[in-house]
């Protein structure tokens, strides 16, 4: 029985009812009945009834409103363990209780919520519910019974697909793989009492801790680990789970089981799970904008329009098709038009000939889609999408132009990724009515939105632009306007102090590898020479007549100059002999020896340790600068852009969970050492001894 120091508030979560000789435990602890503190509890107090009670004949779990157990309670993870709620210990419970227990399966049944459910006799789910143990996005791994009962139900293969993965599989998919024993048509509950009922005499009680695991060899364990380098590069918990995966295999239930137990407190420590939980939240706060209630009026989009059929506008074009809404695509010319639909019908069969979509699929979404000549056409459009090429000139016109034909109500959007929306609001006689909605290229992969609060967007209109996120499937982060917005802002000093660090001595590749070990995909410079060399020149170029300096003269600029813009011309700060693969350039190493000493500078030996914190402290600082500018709401905010716009791996936390990781303090000194001014806030945080994450809790019970 577990002690009231883990339930202090000595809550029972769990609501006890009968159907006859069948006691019904409902768990109630929304919104997703995590396994927090009170429900172990409750749970217990319903099997001391159902023991101690003749007349209970078996026993059915229930979750209340929405779902199943959607796992343990993130929350809790960083109580010390005799104050966590003991999961493991009603779990233990369940597989040895003498009664059928049946566990009754809506929405998700998710880690700790499938654990339950596979400790119970039986499982009985409804079509739609969805059961998974995703705790490695979490950089931890089941570790209630799941690396040891599932792979004893599914076999070998499939349990360390679906733990690996961490994706769910539905009711349909799981009866089949026996993880389900009924997929219950009609009332959840009515049929999982019958289901419990027709079960009351079985004996033994079928156990899964007692079952062997099909389909183990020792060459799947060993293709699973190796191929980790390729799907989990860098993560720690993979390796974990498939250890205890093939563990399940060989040793007795209960020594796999004490392992597992030790194993996810390890993972449960590390840097790399409070960085994956810090994101978890961080996405979730994301969503949610101060002051702006889930009850603020927003606008009905039915339907959508999209000026430019290029690279951005098609892939804006295909979210809303992928989503059955119809898309209205405007260009200037008939081939322009031609070319920007070839595009769109072209992934979608690509798509189809990978099987993710029939070609049913592909005609119903480029059914949907209405080329036109005539921004007359977006007259009807609930939302108009303006992404032409970044010019403001060019813009302006197109909202001038807009204004006039788009109805009352319609929402006037741009895809900059740079340009003030202020300015190009001011273009329209309805500045309330215009946002920027910066998609991340390619549009229809990359799930991030920066959303653009001008600053006379209304309310209501940045409540809309939210919400269509998420029904487009991407994550939406509110951002203010100042140049570059959030990301663009950041990589553009992250860019300087990556070519600082190249003057200095450093060769390009290795501030590359820096960033490879750190977890990204990219480094600058790959990034640079991938974008085009050309976009960062002419924004440097408009920069210095903007502020009337002189024309920039970085060993950069000089490169372009050469007419090497990266990837699309075979050369940029790399070569690219074979397509897309940098290989170091013997022209960019003698541009640099003639650039060093050109300007007098002294080229020195950099290490990894030094490129890595000047780069990622780079980021942070400016990230910093611009949550007191006001341009982010939060610094997990922050943390979300750079994961899914960026690359920065979410197992480090984002730029700013990490510098939480590494200790403000220390960040300070080593951007004074390398000559780089803390922002004031990163200051005063680390004078204060505090994180990104505190500043971000204090703000918000500020708002709240
Ligand atoms: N713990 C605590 N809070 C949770 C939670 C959880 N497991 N899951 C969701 N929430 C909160 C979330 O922060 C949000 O709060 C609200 O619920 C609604 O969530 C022993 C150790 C279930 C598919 O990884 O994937 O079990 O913002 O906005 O889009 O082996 O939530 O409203 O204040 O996401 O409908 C394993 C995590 C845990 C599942 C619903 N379980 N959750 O999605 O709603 S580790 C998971 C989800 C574990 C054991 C181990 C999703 C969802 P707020 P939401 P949604």
């Amino acid at each position: 029985m577990t002690s009231a120091n883990n339930n202090p508030a000595g809550q029972n979560l769990v609501e006890q009812s009968r159907d006859g000789d069948i006691l019904v435990l409902t768990i109630q602890n929304p919104p997703v009945n995590a396994f927090g503190p009170g429900v172990p509890e409750g749970l217990h107090a319903g099997l001391d009834v159902a023991e101690g009670d003749e007349g209970v004949r078996a026993v059915v779990i229930i979750g209340g409103g929405r779902t199943f157990v959607a796992g343990a309670d993130i929350k809790t993870f960083d109580l010390p363990r005799e104050q966590a709620p003991d999961v493991r210990g009603v779990i233990d419970r369940l597989d040895a209780f003498s009664k059928p227990t049946v566990a009754a399966i809506h929405g998700t049944a998710l880690g700790g919520g499938l654990e339950l459910a596979l400790a119970c006799t039986y499982r009985v789910a409804v079509e739609s519910a969805r059961l998974g143990l995703p705790e490695v996005k979490l950089g931890v791994l089941p570790g209630a019974g799941g690396t040891q009962r599932l792979p004893r139900v599914v076999g070998a293969q499939k349990a360390l697909e679906m733990m690996l993965s961490g994706n769910p599989v539905k009711a349909g998919e799981a009866e089949t793989l026996g993880l389900v024993d009924e997929v219950v048509d009609g009332d959840l509950l009515q049929g999982a009492v019958a289901f419990a009922r027709a079960h009351t005499d079985v004996t033994p009680l079928p156990r899964i801790s007692e079952r062997q695991v099909e389909g183990a060899s020792p060459e799947l364990f060993a293709q699973a680990k190796a191929g980790l380098e390729k799907t989990h590069k860098g993560q720690y918990s993979p390796a974990l789970i498939v250890d205890l995966a093939e563990m399940a295999t060989r040793t007795p239930f209960v020594d796999g089981y004490a392992e597992e137990g030790r194993q996810f407190v390890q993972a449960k420590d590390s840097p790399q799970s409070r960085g994956l939980r810090h994101l978890f939240f961080a996405e979730r706060e994301a969503g949610k904008i101060a002051g702006i209630g889930k009850d603020t009026p927003q606008t009905e989009i039915k339907s959508a329009g999209i000026i430019g059929a290029g690279t951005m506008g098609g892939g804006i074009a295909m979210n809303f098709l992928n989503v059955g809404l119809p898309v209205t695509i405007v260009e200037t010319t008939q081939e322009a038009l031609d070319r920007g639909l070839g595009v769109i019908r072209k992934n979608y069969e690509n798509t189809a000939k990978k099987g993710r979509m029939s070609l049913d699929d592909v005609e119903k979404r480029m059914g949907l889609l209405t080329p036109t000549l005539s921004m007359d056409d977006l007259k009807d459009a609930d939302i108009i999408i303006e992404a032409v090429f970044e010019n403001m000139d060019v813009k302006k016109e197109i909202f001038t132009k807009l204004d006039a034909v788009a109805k009352p109500g319609a929402i006037l959007a741009s895809n900059t990724s740079t340009l003030d929306v202020n300015e190009i609001a001011s273009a329209t006689t309805r500045p309330e009515s215009v946002i920027g909605l910066h998609f991340f290229s390619p549009a229809n992969v990359m799930r991030l939105l920066e959303i653009v609060r001008a600053d006379k967007t209304s309310d209501s209109v940045l409540a809309t632009g939210m919400a269509l996120a998420k029904r487009i499937g991407k994550v939406g982060v509110v951002v203010g306007v100042c140049d570059g917005f959030v990301g663009n802002r950041m990589v553009h000093r992250y860019g300087d102090e990556a070519r600082k660090l190249v003057e200095e001595g450093a060769r390009p590749q290795d501030a590359d590898a820096a960033m490879h070990a750190l977890g990204l995909p990219m480094g600058p410079f790959e990034m640079s020479d991938m974008a085009g060399l050309d976009v960062g020149y002419l924004i440097r170029q408009h920069q210095a007549k903007v502020a009337g300096q002189p024309k920039p003269d970085g060993w950069l600029d000089r490169i372009v100059e050469g007419g090497r813009k990266g990837q699309k011309t075979q050369a940029g700060i790399y070569d690219y002999p074979d397509g897309r693969k940098p290989v170091p350039s013997a022209s960019t190493d003698e541009l640099l020896n003639t650039y060093r000493q050109e300007k007098g500078l002294q080229s020195r030996e950099v290490g990894q340790d030094e490129a890595t914190k000047r780069l990622t402290y780079s980021l942070v600082n400016e990230g910093a600068q611009i949550l007191d500018d006001g341009i982010a709401q939060r610094a997990g905010d922050i943390d979300v852009i750079y994961v899914y716009g960026y690359g920065f791996p979410a197992y480090r936390g984002g730029p700013m969970g990490y510098a939480d990781e590494q200790g403000l303090k220390n960040v300070v000194a080593d951007l004074e050492k390398y000559g780089q001014t803390p922002a004031p806030l990163l200051k005063r945080l680390a004078d204060e001894g505090k994180t990104f994450g505190q500043y971000d809790k204090e703000k918000a019970s500020a708002q709240a």
